[in-house]
């Protein structure tokens, strides 16, 4: 065993609260003989714009790192007049924040390096690191000409307790929780969505008028599953705002695969009559009252009545002793997260660049990760109130998780090669499934509360 892999098992160990009966090694014959064996059905749901520690920051679980475990952490208003004052992470946070924080690829660099425009030199050569200071000062930025700067810095800095979210409050002492998953880009919602189904945005940092028209030819999940005769279907909530994905790539109209996208409604009657395909790739509605993401000016809470009704058709229905359901989210939104995003291998040698707010053009190398997001595996074969640490690489280096994960894992599961070098690199989890199926998981949900 590699001295690394040997640090990690330790980790492993100290962290969890509940150490699984098989703590195989990730990448393992035995780990993915072992999850071939368990699992038929993956069903994937990506919900919107929140980072770890803001839904996520209240939750005492152990081994979890966020403001109620190891907080508070602070930003100034202003990262270069200390003395305009600073805030810091508190609980209680509100059920919609209308002024939407900013998480284009220069809002996100400003909140990661206190910079619009940072020097990408020093950063891939690791001498300039993130310290995650910039979110109030983005915030400010882009809304304090006519907002309570007071209020604004609440709305990116604090956190939701257990009992405002007591939906993802079940699920997290219920099954397991990384504690360092990031999104691939550092960037909004649509190049991170690209990137979940494909290993790369194809070079897109924002939402461009590109997606949703079958125009991107790079190999997307749902193509290798369609080439080698697993089942899929994208299950979209018609009212629109996400996605679905499977529409942004030309492999599923050329191959008139594009009936494979289905309303959402379809999802609760295939989950009952046990008629879900082998990968069910689900797309919540955004942006605004009424909607399910959990993005900004939707609610809170009817994003948890949303994941309670996804999860209840799963749990009741006869495909789940089968099924890993895995609950992510797309990017951090513009919520403060304390833990500096690392760097990652490249998924190929494209580029971004846009103009950022000091008039400066910036290039984006798609050299680092994003933000964390809260993600969960949620199954009868994972470990109960488990917190799973970082992730190892194929080569053996301790990693943090990305959504390149998910596609290195279904790789193991459905025998497919990594799509880009990214996704090479990144940590698997099938290690995480369990030899014996838990018998004590929940068959509902607490109701969310609105507030
Ligand atoms: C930060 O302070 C500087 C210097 O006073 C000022 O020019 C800038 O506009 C301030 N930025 C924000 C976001 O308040
Ligand atoms: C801004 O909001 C805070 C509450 O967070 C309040 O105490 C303060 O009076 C407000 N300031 C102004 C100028 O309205
Ligand atoms: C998929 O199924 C088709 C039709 O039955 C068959 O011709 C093809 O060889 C199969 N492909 C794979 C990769 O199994
Ligand atoms: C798709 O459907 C069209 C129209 O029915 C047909 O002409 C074409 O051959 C089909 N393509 C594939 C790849 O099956
Ligand atoms: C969140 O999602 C919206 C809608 O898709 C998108 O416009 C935005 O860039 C994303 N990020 C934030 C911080 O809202």
């Amino acid at each position: 065993m590699h001295a690394s892999a040997l640090v990690g098992l330790l980790a492993f160990a100290a962290a969890a609260s509940a150490i699984p009966s098989n703590p195989q090694q990730a990448h393992s014959t035995s780990s993915i003989h072992n999850l071939k064996s368990k699992i038929k059905n993956v069903v994937v749901l990506c919900m919107e714009n929140r980072s770890l520690d803001n839904l996520l920051g209240g939750q005492t679980i152990k081994g979890l790192e966020n403001p109620i475990n190891n907080g508070p952490f602070c930003n100034p208003y202003n990262v270069t007049e200390p003395s305009q004052g600073h805030h810091c992470t508190e609980a209680r946070d509100y059920d919609s924040v209308t002024d939407d924080p900013s998480h284009a690829v220069t809002g996100n660099t400003m909140e990661f390096y206190s910079n619009w425009t940072p020097d990408n030199d020093l950063i891939a050569e690791g001498k300039l690191l993130p310290n995650n200071k910039g979110f109030i000062h983005e915030q400010i930025h882009n809304y304090g000409s006519s907002a309570n700067k007071s209020v604004l810095a609440h709305q990116v800095m604090n956190y939701y307790t257990e009992d405002q979210v007591p939906v993802m409050t079940s699920l997290v002492k219920n099954y397991l929780t990384f504690n360092h998953w990031h999104s691939d880009i550092a960037g909004p919602t649509c190049p991170n969505r690209f990137a979940l189904v494909a290993g790369t945005s194809g070079g897109h940092g924002k939402n461009d008028d590109s997606f949703g028209t079958y125009a991107f030819d790079q190999r997307s999940i749902f193509q290798q599953l369609g080439e080698t005769n697993h089942t899929w279907l994208n299950y979209w909530d018609t009212a629109g705002g996400t996605g679905p994905e499977a529409e942004w790539f030309s492999w599923t109209k050329s191959s008139n695969n594009s009936d494979k996208v289905v309303p959402i409604t379809q999802f609760y009657t295939d989950a009952a009559k046990g008629a879900l395909p082998e990968f069910s790739y689900l797309n919540p509605s955004c942006c605004g009252v009424g909607t399910t993401s959990m993005h900004d000016s939707g609610l809170i809470s009817d994003g948890e009545a949303f994941i309670k009704k996804v999860y209840e058709s799963l749990r009741s229905g006869p495909q789940w002793k089968e099924t890993l359901f895995i609950l992510t989210f797309d990017e951090t939104g513009g919520f403060h997260d304390h833990v500096p995003p690392p760097l990652a291998t490249r998924p190929d040698d494209l580029t971004y660049t846009e103009k950022a707010a000091n008039g400066e053009e910036y290039t984006y190398e798609f050299n680092r990760l994003g933000g964390r997001i809260p993600t969960l595996l949620i199954s009868p074969w994972v470990g109960q109130g488990f917190v799973e640490q970082k992730g190892t690489s194929n080569e053996g280096k301790t990693v943090s998780y990305s959504a390149s994960s998910l596609l290195r894992t279904l790789g193991y599961l459905w025998d497919f090669e990594p799509f880009t070098p990214r996704v090479d690199d990144a940590a698997s989890f099938e290690h995480l499934i369990q030899s014996s199926a838990r018998k004590n998981t929940p068959a509902t949900l607490p109701s969310p509360a609105a507030f």
